[in-house]
């Protein structure tokens, strides 16, 4: 049946989806495996502090990212606020501003200015140009991300980190199972962290992980994580409460057993997004590089108004009428939030374009094929239609209510 515009719930249609379809609804995971573990670590009596599915999670985390050592955490955020202390930064760190909030408040947290840097215009990732040019006196460490699992130019900011004396490591909340070059993300800096939060393809209800091939560093963040208390202790920050429970692990290392078929799932959602939004004017489906490896956790669009004919802002509203609740990720970028943007006084022209045209769709394992091309005929329907659908809703909202 082909679609019109006066289909469109915001215009008093009936929702393309009778439920929610979320961005960063959870795998599915197989619940007997997680029962038998909750059970098992029930019946240990032994529910936090290194426990042994907690212990089995960091060795399997550690194989999976390619280095020695894993330190298992609540989540990535506090990992990140860990890894600046253990690294002893001061003063400001220098990341991109076109990332989640946790990458730039987990340094503030700890005391940290994040000297914010543009993302190079194609690919939204961090630009090594650009952080050669922002090192400054007070510069102590680069933070790159890997954001929405694409990888960013972690070769060349090795080289800038290198050149400069700096510590470099990376938020790979995004990048579980991600390759550059054929190696690991992991490989690549002092350190990385990744995120197990319900919405990312490896969940643990809440978590993360510090991964690195430091031992010396390992030690100093096994400690931070426990209060600062034994082997590698000494930190001036004392230390903290960063530790993953079991029942925490438990979760993760069920949906870890499922990582392969969750990729795959995501693989095959990615392939129908780019099947159903070929040719949509406008509508561009950032790609990952085949010859790498990915998880497919995000599907970003980026949409281009002056070809689309159409804001990002309507295409959203116009989804989540649909009951498609896409998310802007990442808008607004760090750097237009507080406590960043008072006083600010520089601009950065390709993080302000893509916070202003991104849209995340929903994928998972809740996601199939057959809602992806619903999905798409919205999209398909909403460009093709632009100026019908944008003036019947500029008439809506000029409407008294
Ligand atoms: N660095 C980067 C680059 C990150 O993206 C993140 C987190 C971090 C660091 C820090 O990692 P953690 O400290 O969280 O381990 C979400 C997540 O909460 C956040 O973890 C994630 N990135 C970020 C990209 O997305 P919000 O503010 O968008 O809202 P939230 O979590 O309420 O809901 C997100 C979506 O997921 C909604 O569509 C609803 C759905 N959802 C969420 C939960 C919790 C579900 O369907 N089921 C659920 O259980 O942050």
């Amino acid at each position: 049946m082909k679609l019109t515009t006066g289909d469109l719930a915001i215009f008093g249609g009936v929702h393309a989806f009778l439920r929610p379809l979320y961005v960063g609804s959870p795998n599915a995971v197989d619940r007997d495996r997680l029962f038998d573990r909750l059970n098992w670590a029930l019946d240990n009596q032994w529910l936090s502090n290194s426990g042994p599915l907690a212990v089995e999670f960091e060795a399997r985390t550690a194989e999976l990212a390619g280095v020695r050592n894993s330190v298992a955490t609540c989540n990535a955020t506090v990992a990140l606020q860990m890894l600046c202390h253990a690294l002893e930064l001061t003063g400001e760190v220098i990341m991109p501003s076109l990332t989640f909030a946790a990458t730039a408040h987990a340094a503030r947290w700890v005391g940290l200015d994040p000297v914010f840097v543009d993302v190079d215009p194609l690919s939204g990732q961090l630009d090594p140009a650009l952080v050669a040019e922002a090192v400054g006196p007070l510069t102590s460490a680069i933070l790159g991300v890997h954001l929405w699992g694409r990888t960013c130019r972690a070769p060349e900011l090795e080289k800038v980190a290198s050149d400069h004396g700096l510590p470099l490591f990376f938020d790979a909340a995004h990048a579980i199972g991600c390759t550059l070059g054929g190696q690991p993300v992991a490989s690549f800096g002092v350190a990385s962290v990744f995120s197990f939060h319900p919405t990312k393809v490896v969940a643990g209800f809440e978590g993360g992980a510090i991964v690195t091939d430091d031992d010396a560093l390992a030690g100093r963040l096994r400690s931070l994580r426990n209060f600062g208390l034994g082997p590698g202790a000494g930190s001036p920050a004392g230390g903290t409460n960063g530790k993953m429970s079991e029942a925490a692990a438990a979760m993760a290392l069920t949906s870890l057993d499922g990582f392969e078929r969750a990729v795959a799932h995501n693989r095959s959602n990615f392939d129908a997004y780019a099947a159903g939004l070929d040719r949509v004017p406008g509508v561009r489906l950032l790609p990952h590089d085949p010859s790498e490896s990915r998880n497919y956790q995000y599907v970003i669009v980026e949409i281009d108004e002056s070809a689309a004919g159409i804001d990002r802002d309507l295409v959203l509203r116009i989804l989540q009428g649909e009951n498609v609740m896409a998310k802007p990720y990442f808008s607004p970028a760090c750097h237009e939030l507080e406590p960043y943007r008072s006083g600010r006084t520089f601009r950065l022209p390709h993080t302000e374009r893509f916070a202003g045209r991104v849209l995340a769709l929903p994928t998972g394992t809740a996601v199939s094929r057959e809602s992806i091309r619903r999905i798409c005929d919205v999209l398909r329907l909403v460009v093709s239609r632009s100026d019908e659908v944008t003036s019947r809703w500029q008439q809506m909202k000029g409407r008294p209510a």
